[in-house]
């Protein structure tokens, strides 16, 4: 018989259920508690080289070099405007005066005049007057002679541009003569004195005149300058100018009686007279340049040696030479540079 009320076996368990979703993040930690201070970090390493600088523009053609049989002609050497350049350098009271001009000239000594290294505007010492009988004379020549205009008032050449400079300490100022071109008859070519301690006098051809000045004070540079400048048709004009500043003209014929030898530190007049006392330095003559046309600052440098000897080969043999229409220059066995003046005559073969 079939009992329909029998309960059959249990079945199987049904399947797991899906996993729930994930929970929410938990909160944000605390802070931690500060470390402590690292060490120094390694220096940096060097930078990369710079970009190469653009090239220099070319140099100025030089001498030729060393060879012993070397011979270089140029157009010229030295500044041929430039007749006298007095540095008065040398050892303390030498008496040794040297031209650094393009045509060196022979500089005597007179009285006591000499070096001295006591005071100088340049360098490491001046030329030296006690104001008693000390002078500097340099012989005329025709190459400073600063003329060509007639004492009737003809156009000058152009040579009548000129400029005679330089720088005077003196220990007085009482009268006293810086430089002069004088001779006797009342003929002077130019002469320039202190006067007093407010005045300067100079004398030209034909006039003497006096101008007033700052109080001139010892022991102290003061800078002096004469320029010439001719115009067309008279005689020109000559300047004065005391530490730049124009004090005077002259409207004389300018440069005439100009034959006559330079003094320095006297007046050639006649016999010479009224003595400087003091330091002078620095003597430069021009010839053929007007170098001041206005008021100006005095040069605070010496001025360039013109006697070429800052551009002859640096570094020669014995024997070397350089010439021009004018000089040779030759590198002597005693290691110095030789300048001859040459008078060139012309021959037709
Ligand atoms: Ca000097
Ligand atoms: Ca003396």
């Amino acid at each position: 018989m079939i009992n329909a009320n029998i309960t059959g076996p249990q079945g199987p368990q049904g399947e797991a259920g899906a996993q729930g979703p994930q929970g929410n993040q938990g909160a944000e930690g605390y802070q931690g508690s500060a470390g402590v201070t690292g060490n120094q970090g390694p220096q940096g390493v060097q930078g990369s080289q710079g970009a190469d600088g653009a090239q220099g523009t070319q140099g100025t053609l030089g001498f030729q070099g060393n060879s012993a049989a070397g011979s270089t002609y140029v157009s010229s050497v030295g500044d041929s405007t430039v007749p006298l350049l007095l540095h008065m350098e040398g050892a303390n009271n030498s008496t040794t005066f040297t031209d650094s001009s393009n045509t060196p000239r022979t500089v005597t000594a007179y009285g006591n005049a000499k070096i001295s290294t006591a005071e100088y505007k340049f360098g490491s010492s001046s030329a030296d007057f006690d104001g008693n009988g000390d002078y500097l004379r340099i012989p005329y020549d025709a190459g400073f002679d600063l003329s060509s205009v007639n004492s009737n008032g003809s156009t000058p050449a152009a040579n009548a541009n000129s400029t005679i400079e330089g720088w005077v300490n003196p220990r007085v100022t009482s009268a006293g003569t810086i430089i002069s071109k004088a001779q006797s008859g009342w003929d002077y070519n130019f002469e320039l004195r202190i006067h007093n301690s407010t005045t300067l006098r100079f004398i030209d051809h034909y006039l003497g005149f006096n101008m007033t000045v700052p109080t001139i004070t010892t022991g102290t540079w003061h800078h002096f300058a004469i320029v010439g400048v001719p115009s067309a048709g008279s005689s020109g004009t000559l300047y004065v100018y005391w530490n730049g500043v124009l004090r005077g003209s002259s409207a004389n014929s300018i440069w005439n009686y100009s034959s006559m030898d330079l003094t320095i530190g006297c007046s050639s007049y006649n016999s010479p007279s009224v003595f400087f006392n003091g330091y002078i330095d620095e003597i430069r003559i021009t010839k053929g340049l007007a170098r001041y046309t206005s008021n100006f600052t005095p040069s605070s440098t010496a001025f360039s040696n013109a006697d070429g000897s800052s551009e002859l080969p640096a570094n020669p043999s014995i024997g070397d030479t350089v010439y021009t229409d004018s000089a040779v220059y030759f590198y002597s066995s005693s290691n110095t540079w030789k300048r001859y003046a040459i008078t060139p005559t012309t021959i037709t073969p």
